[in-house]
């Protein structure tokens, strides 16, 4: 029996009677993860889309006047043939009437993993194919960092794929602080594909080689209990405060690095006097940061002297990017690292996000596996991300972004295939009424979730269990030969398919698919990877034997990858590529943008939303983390997921006094609220969150109460988080940035069952 890989690692599904039965793990993975067990049920449920279907209202109208609300209609199920007409002939209309820029097509989001089935390079070639569309740049991830990192450091990418490796921290390590923790649960991911799964035991290893962990989080579980880490609950979304008093404290005390200060960085002299007070008059000493981010300054003093006297790795959790000015605790714990010195040195300096996936710390080298060739996009119009809202909501406002200004695209039709919009973005009753605007929405998902119910034309598609496909993925070292273990269900077929007619209906054929066939483009792509490997001096099977062997393991790294190695030992000759050359603790270029919220070395700011704020209606601070038992919205509908509901809604984490002084027990139904909306969600008390913080993790599937405007029936925290950018800089997403307070659900709340995993009203032919 074959093997299918996914975000969460490789299975092998048990096949009986035509049905998935188990997902077996992979006999190479010491550590598989659960999560892929939520396939088995899913398939043919009844949140399948098992045919094309069409809005009512939509259909009723064509699109010119959109009519009824998207999300509250019910859908007609239409034939493969007319459903592929409406979506050539609305393609057509639009890109004719209002030009291509006014196809919006970012279909940001993970997808499935496989080489070729990956829903976003197929659409976005087909789209580049019929004269291109507005896209998306940057990340829901860590879009603050990915902006600010290649000021600081030249380069984003390296300093996320090169991270030190767990290997070196194990040799050569003593501390490690965690900012944000090394959260497990996230490493169960790994997107792409992996085949084994590293982190707990570099950790539990890490562990054993005597090094010491500290956990700076709100919540005590972002590490394993058994390494036995200090845990410094933090305040949210003050780190950068603390890291100000961090660093105070090491220039007062003259702990600091001067030389690798001169020799590797510039313009620390500009921060020192924001540190001291000089140019602001507030000095950033340990009991000025200990009064924001509540840790006691004697702590903060300790830390200090510990990181100096040892080498230690600070790593910066990618969830602190998505907080109001994110760009800042990425910036500051540079800036911390460099003043300790001990950048590119075995086993300390700094990293982004340990275990946030599978990846971070895995020794290998990055595989340059080739991608579906993806043509040239002739529409420049873009946007950051995490401005979707506001880009359909205002269209021709400006927008600033990395120094310069721009202008939305006035948005027609929004075409998705892989992700899920009412998972990722925030505050999403604003979503709702911005997805009002376009004339034309068309989606392509396999279940009815909140993305498929609030889109006019849904084209069903097949998972990866559905067909065959090449499980590569750039920093895994398995290749895997993912099988059908099952065939389509209900008519879907695979998104190359859908675009393989459109093409034909658009008279693009030859151009999008190349005369290839979707095994005919798998070997094409082997094979240039093959070529490209071998290059790298990897020796690959041929495609037919890789198919035949089922899986296919490449050699690690010899040596411990050290991030920054070779600038430390020759900054001149391996110079970055900053201005400077040198890491840049104050930089002209972020400086010449003229930011308030992000000027030209790392500040302090309070977010509009945090507890020092002292907000009498919403005393709470939401964190909506990603969630364990799930991948972002993926198999919320499974069994693994509903394990972890309480009544079936998601739960919420919250600390015993505050749950005391809101008469709040276990397994209580609550509505937590703010002015953006309100969530049901199941109780679940612990004193292991630090109080006045609560938490739901992301991933429950939105479904709004339609007697109560603005209400979330199951649970989804992106109904209360803030659609408000990190900054001018990156608009990178601030989901981390919000208050909130709790109330037991009233009866009216609890009139309506939760409905998210049913599908919507169908009216079949
Ligand atoms: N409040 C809050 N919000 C957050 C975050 C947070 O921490 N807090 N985290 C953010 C982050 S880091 C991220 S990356 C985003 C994640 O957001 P997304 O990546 O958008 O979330 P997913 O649920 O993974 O969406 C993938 C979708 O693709 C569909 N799909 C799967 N396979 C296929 C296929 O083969 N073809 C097609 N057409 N579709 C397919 C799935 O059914 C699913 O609906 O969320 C962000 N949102
Ligand atoms: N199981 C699972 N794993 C995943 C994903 C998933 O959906 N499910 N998604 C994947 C994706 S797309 C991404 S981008 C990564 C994201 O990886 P991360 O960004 O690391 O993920 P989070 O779980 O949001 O955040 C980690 C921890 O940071 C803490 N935290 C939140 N705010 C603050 C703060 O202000 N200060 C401090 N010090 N800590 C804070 C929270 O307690 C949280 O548990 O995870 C990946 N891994
Ligand atoms: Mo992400």
């Amino acid at each position: 029996m074959g093997l299918t890989s996914t975000h969460w690692g490789t299975y092998q599904p048990k096949v009986e009677q035509g049905r998935i039965t188990d997902m077996q793990p992979f006999s190479e993975d010491p550590d598989p993860s659960d999560i892929g067990r939520g396939f088995i049920d899913v398939l043919d449920a009844p949140s399948r889309i098992t045919a094309p279907m069409v809005r009512k209202g939509w259909l009723e109208r064509k699109g010119l006047v959109p009519s009824g609300q998207r999300g509250a209609d019910s859908f007609v199920e239409v034939d493969w043939q007319t459903a592929l007409d409406l979506v050539a002939g609305e393609l057509d209309r639009v890109r004719t009437d209002y030009g291509n820029q006014a196809i919006y097509a970012g279909c940001y989001g993970w997808a499935s993993a496989g080489r070729f089935h990956h829903a976003q390079s197929q659409i976005h070639r087909f789209l580049n194919c019929i004269g291109g569309y507005t896209k998306s740049v940057n990340t829901y991830s860590f879009a603050a960092a990915e902006v600010i990192v290649p000021h600081i450091l030249g380069d984003f990418r390296g300093f996320i794929y090169n991270q030190t490796s767990w290997e070196s921290i194990i040799q050569d390590g003593s501390l490690f602080v965690g900012f944000g923790g090394i959260p497990l649960k996230n490493g169960q991911i790994n997107q792409g594909g992996t085949g084994k799964h590293i982190q707990k035991q570099r950790l539990l290893e890490a562990h054993q080689a005597g090094i010491k962990f500290v956990n700076i989080s709100p919540l005590q579980e972002d590490i394993l209990d058994v390494v036995e880490a200090s845990w410094l609950a933090i305040r949210p979304n003050t780190d950068t405060a603390l890291i100000l008093g961090l660093c105070y404290h090491l220039l007062d005390e003259g702990l600091h690095n001067t030389d690798f200060l001169a020799s590797h960085c510039t313009g620390f002299d500009k921060f020192a006097a924001y540190l001291t007070g000089a140019t602001d008059g507030i000095a950033k000493t340990p009991q000025w940061a200990a009064d924001i981010c509540g840790i006691e300054a004697e702590k903060i003093v300790s830390l200090a002297r510990q990181m100096a006297s040892q080498p230690t790795m600070i790593s910066l959790s990618w969830s602190l990017t998505r907080q109001a000015y994110g760009e800042q605790p990425i910036w500051a714990g540079i800036v911390l690292a460099a003043m300790l010195g001990q950048i590119g040195l075995p086993g300390s300096g700094i990293g982004l996000g340990y275990s946030a996936v599978n990846r971070v710390g895995h020794n290998l080298e990055q595989l340059p596996f080739a991608a579906m060739p993806q043509g040239i996009n002739t529409v420049s119009d873009f946007i950051p991300v995490a401005r979707i809202a506001d880009m359909l909501l205002h269209p021709g406002a400006a927008f600033h972004y990395n120094g310069q200004q721009y202008h939305y695209p006035d948005i027609q039709l929004v075409y998705w295939a892989g992700g899920n919009p009412f998972h990722h973005h925030q505050d999403l009753n604003r979503l709702v009424s911005a997805w009002q605007k376009p004339q034309t929405i068309i989606v392509h998902e396999w279940c009815w979730n909140a993305l498929a119910k609030h889109g006019d034309i849904i084209l069903p598609v097949t998972t990866p269990l559905e067909r065959q496909d090449l499980g590569f993925a750039p920093l895994d070292n398995y290749m895997i030969s993912m099988e059908a273990a099952i065939p389509p269900v209900g008519l879907a077929r695979d998104d190359y398919t859908i675009f393989s007619d459109l093409a034909r209906q658009m008279d693009v054929t030859e151009k999008f698919t190349e005369g290839r066939d979707a095994e005919e483009w798998q070997e094409w792509l082997y094979d240039v990877s093959r070529q490209r490997l071998a290059k790298s001096g990897f020796e690959l099977p041929s495609y037919h034997a890789f198919r035949e062997a089922g899986w296919h393991k490449l050699p690690a790294r010899q040596t411990p990858e050290i991030l920054f190695e070779a600038f430390r030992r020759n900054p001149e000759a391996n110079r970055l590529k900053t201005p400077s050359g040198k890491i840049e603790i104050f930089s002209e270029t972020v400086a010449s943008f003229g930011y308030a919220d992000c000027p030209g070395h790392p500040i302090w700011q309070a977010p509009p939303e945090w507890l020092g704020k002292q907000d009498a209606d919403y005393p709470l601070h939401l964190i909506s983390n990603q969630p364990r038992t799930k991948l972002h919205s993926q198999l919320d509908q499974g069994h693994i997921s509903a394990a972890a509901k309480i009544s079936g809604r998601e739960a919420v984490t919250i600390h015993s006094e505050d749950a005391a002084s809101r008469q709040i027990k276990d397994g209580d139904i609550v509505r937590i609220f703010n002015a953006r909306g309100s969530i049901l969600a199941g109780v679940r008390i612990s004193d292991a969150i630090r109080k006045g913080v609560v938490l739901v993790p992301t991933g429950a599937w939105f479904d709004p109460a339609s007697g109560q405007p603005g209400l979330c029936k199951h649970g989804n925290p992106n109904v209360l988080a803030p659609d408000r950018p990190t900054s001018q800089l990156a608009q990178g997403p601030a989901a981390h940035s919000c208050l909130v307070d709790i109330q037991a659900a009233s009866a009216a709340d609890l009139a309506e069952e939760v409905c998210a995993h049913q599908p919507p009203e169908i009216i079949r032919g």
